[in-house]
C-alpha cells in the first residue's frame, strides 16, 4: 500500500496498459480517476473492480486532445478528491499503416492523441500540483519506438519520441516543485491497440522470437513500472525511462 490516500489520473485507463495501470495504483491505496475517450461500460467495469476491493475511483470521459475536455477532466478530480499526486500519460492510438497510404488526418489524430495530450494532461496536472505545493509524479507511457522505428508505424513513433522528449524537458521545469516526470518504454505487449497486427501468426512468431524472454509483455508488466516510478522510493528519479520489453531492444544479433 505505497500510494495510500493518494490522487491519481491515468488516461486511457478503460483497457490494456491503462486499465492494468488504474487497478494496480488503486491496489496501493490510490484514489483514481480513470479517463477514457468514449468507452464508458468498459470504463465503469474498472471502478467497480477497484470500488468492489474497497478503493476509491470514477471515470470520465475526456478526450486528452481538447484542451476543454482536460480542464473538465481536472475539475472532476479536484471535486472529488481535491488534489492531483500523480498523472499517468497513457492515452495512445497505433494505426499500422503503409506510408504511402498515411494521409493528414491520420497523423494528425495520432499526434493529437499520442503527444499533444500528454501536454494538455501533464500541463493541467502541474499546474495543481504546483498550486497544492506536495510535489507530485507525472509518468508518461512512451515506448520502445521512442527509440527504434516500425515501417508501419510512422505516424506513432514520432510521438512516442516526443513523450520521451517532453518528460526530459518537463524534469526540469517541474524539478523546483518536487514534481518527478518519468518515462515508461514497453517493448510489444500484447493489448487491443495491436492485436489485429498481431493476428497474423508470422508477425507474431517473428516478433516473439526476436524477445529473449520469450514472450510478448502483459500489461501487468507495465503496471508494476508505474507503481514503483509514482511511489517514495523513486523520489529522485525524474527525466528518466525505463525500458520494459523483455529484452528486445537489445537484441540485435
Ligand atoms: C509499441 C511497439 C509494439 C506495438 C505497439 C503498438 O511501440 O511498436 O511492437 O505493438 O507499439
Amino acid at each position: 500500500m505505497t500510494l495510500m490516500g493518494k490522487v491519481a489520473v491515468v488516461t486511457g485507463a478503460s483497457r490494456g496498459i491503462g486499465r492494468a495501470i488504474a487497478l494496480r495504483l488503486a491496489a496501493e491505496g490510490a484514489h483514481v480517476v480513470i479517463d477514457h475517450p468514449d468507452e464508458s461500460e468498459a470504463a465503469h467495469a474498472v471502478v467497480e473492480k477497484i470500488v468492489d476491493t474497497g478503493g476509491q475511483a470514477f471515470s470520465v470521459s475526456a478526450d486528452v486532445s481538447k484542451a476543454s475536455a482536460v480542464q473538465e477532466l481536472f475539475q472532476q478530480t479536484l471535486k472529488a478528491f481535491g488534489t492531483v499526486d500523480i498523472l499517468v500519460n497513457n492515452a495512445g492510438i497505433c494505426p499500422f499503416v503503409n506510408w504511402f497510404d498515411l494521409t493528414e488526418a491520420i497523423w494528425d489524430s495520432v499526434h493529437q492523441i499520442n503527444l499533444k495530450g500528454a501536454f494538455l494532461c501533464s500541463q493541467a496536472a502541474s499546474r495543481i500540483m504546483r498550486d497544492h505545493g506536495h510535489g507530485g509524479r507525472i509518468i508518461s507511457l512512451s515506448s520502445i519506438s521512442a527509440l527504434v522505428g516500425g515501417s508501419l508505424q510512422t505516424a506513432y513513433t514520432p510521438t512516442k519520441a516526443g513523450i520521451r522528449s517532453l518528460m526530459q524537458s518537463l524534469a526540469i521545469v517541474l524539478g523546483p516543485y518536487g514534481i518527478t516526470c518519468n518515462s515508461i518504454l514497453p517493448g510489444s505487449i500484447l493489448t487491443d491497440i495491436n492485436r489485429d497486427h498481431y493476428q497474423d501468426e508470422q508477425v507474431l512468431a517473428r516478433d516473439v522470437h526476436r524477445i529473449p524472454l520469450g514472450r510478448l509483455g502483459d500489461p501487468a508488466d507495465i503496471a508494476g513500472v508505474a507503481a514503483f516510478l509514482a511511489s517514495d522510493d523513486a523520489a529522485y528519479i525524474t527525466g528518466a525511462d525505463i525500458l520494459v520489453d523483455g529484452g528486445l531492444f537489445v537484441n540485435l544479433q
